[in-house]
């Protein structure tokens, strides 16, 4: 497809969209401007640089494409590739275990921001914002699947320090920055078969918890998250951190409520959760994945859902007040282009519903009239979104669809194909 044939595709689609009172200029604005954050575990399978040699907290990463990011090189040069095709503003999304100790023996209850300068060195130069997660999994001090809520004070109080730590850390990447770092707690903590004293481990993790947020300095220029869960693998049938826990301890103690789409029974959707939790907090992160019948943590798709969710965000006026996040893992495919499918998608669903009629569709909403709502909702599904896409990538100097792909097929032949 030419540049010309892309103009003209656009030209059409501003028509289309001006029918229905959409300004495309304004939309495409205001899509671009919506930070999304990138999670840089997708480029090395969840591994990180802190000795780990296998993940652990219930979560797994499946296949074994080659090509692997194998070290903070190799990682930054994936990331930096993947970012050249994904338009529109973008975060990037570090855990604590990816700490940089250049040979210096200490754990994750010592890190310092001096750890991470080399990322906040990376995020300067490639013009991102940094948002932070302490990392409890995949580590010696965990005690089987309990970091926060485990009896074992040494343990408990070793991941309290880890988890003041980071937000020291994450008030660094604010201020280093200019800008808002998000800091998501999230704990695999809970039993793979019935647990009969529940009370008892969700005391231990109020009590850290409590620890570690007692100090609210920079809570607004890094607010802090906690993440719900339903259950993880190994840990099926009781989870500390629920999403009643998660829900409840936020609106108390004036947290960020963070919720991840795949941490949900697979009939619920987190669309529908938005408004309602937004009653009721100031901020929320959304860990946006796909679940494929379970917390599977596949590549984020174009679907209904997603487009629900940034309907939601957008339509709402949320943009300042729910921050976006990617969160899956898969190594079946090339790392890179999965990294680009889900962002570009999180993009293109935000376009979409800065593309909507929204106007129109509350105009008829308020006006009970709800044929018009629906007969709308169903046409906008097919509503040309494709064509302006193109366009806004071609004018952000972004390949624009089918022109991304033969980049990262160059990409493995040229770079990732001499890892082994
Ligand atoms: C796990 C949670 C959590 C992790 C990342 C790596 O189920 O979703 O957010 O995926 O922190
Ligand atoms: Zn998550």
């Amino acid at each position: 497809m030419s540049d010309k044939r892309i103009q003209q595709g656009f030209d059409y689609a501003k028509e289309v969209y001006a029918a229905l009172g959409v300004d495309v200029e304004q939309a495409m604005q205001k899509a671009h401007a919506i930070p999304v954050s990138m999670h840089c575990w997708q480029g090395d399978d969840v591994t990180g640089f802190d000795g780990a040699d296998s993940l652990t907290g219930g979560i797994a990463v499946t296949g074994n494409y080659p090509g692997k990011a194998r070290n903070f090189e190799e990682l930054k040069q994936d990331i930096k590739t993947a970012l050249s095709l994904i338009p529109g503003k973008i975060k990037l999304n570090l855990h604590a275990s990816y700490a940089i100790k250049n040979g210096r023996t200490l754990d994750r209850d010592q890190y310092t921001i001096r750890e991470f300068e080399p990322w906040v060195d990376f995020a300067k130069e490639n013009k991102l914002g940094l948002d932070f997660n302490p990392t409890y999994f995949s580590h010696p001090m965990m005690d089987g699947d309990l970091s926060l809520s485990s009896p074992d004070e040494g343990k408990r109080r070793f991941w309290v320090e880890h988890g003041k730590r980071c937000r020291e850390i994450g008030l660094q990447f604010a201020k280093q920055l200019g800008q808002r770092s998000v800091q998501n707690f999230w704990m695999p903590d809970g039993s793979k078969d019935t647990a009969v004293n529940t009370q008892l481990f969700r005391e231990r993790m109020t009590t850290s918890l409590d620890e570690i947020f007692a100090d609210r300095t920079g809570m607004d220029t890094a607010p802090c998250a906690l993440e719900s869960k339903l259950f993880g693998m190994g840990v099926e049938s009781f989870t500390v951190v629920s999403h009643e826990y998660a829900l409840g301890y936020a609106i108390k103690n004036n947290l960020t409520a963070c919720l991840d789409t795949g941490h949900f029974h697979p009939t619920e959707m987190v669309s529908a959760k938005v408004s309602a939790v937004m009653n009721f907090v100031e901020t929320m992160l959304l860990h946006i994945s796909r679940p494929v019948r379970w917390d599977s943590d596949h590549v984020v798709a174009l679907d209904d859902e997603l487009q629900r969710i940034m309907d939601e965000i957008v339509w709402n006026g949320f943009e300042e007040r729910v921050f976006i996040g990617l969160d899956f893992f898969d190594a079946s495919i090339n790392r890179i282009a999965a990294w680009a499918i889900g962002m570009r998608n999180a993009r293109k669903a935000l376009l979409g519903a800065c593309l909507a009629p929204a106007k129109a569709l509350r105009e008829a909403e308020a006006k009970q009239d709800f044929t018009t709502r629906l007969a709308l909702l169903e046409e906008r599904k097919t509503l040309p979104l494709g064509a302006v896409w193109d366009y806004y990538c071609l004018q952000h100097n972004i390949p624009a669809d089918s022109r991304w792909l033969p980049l990262i097929k160059q990409y493995e032949a040229d770079t990732l194909s001499k890892r082994t």
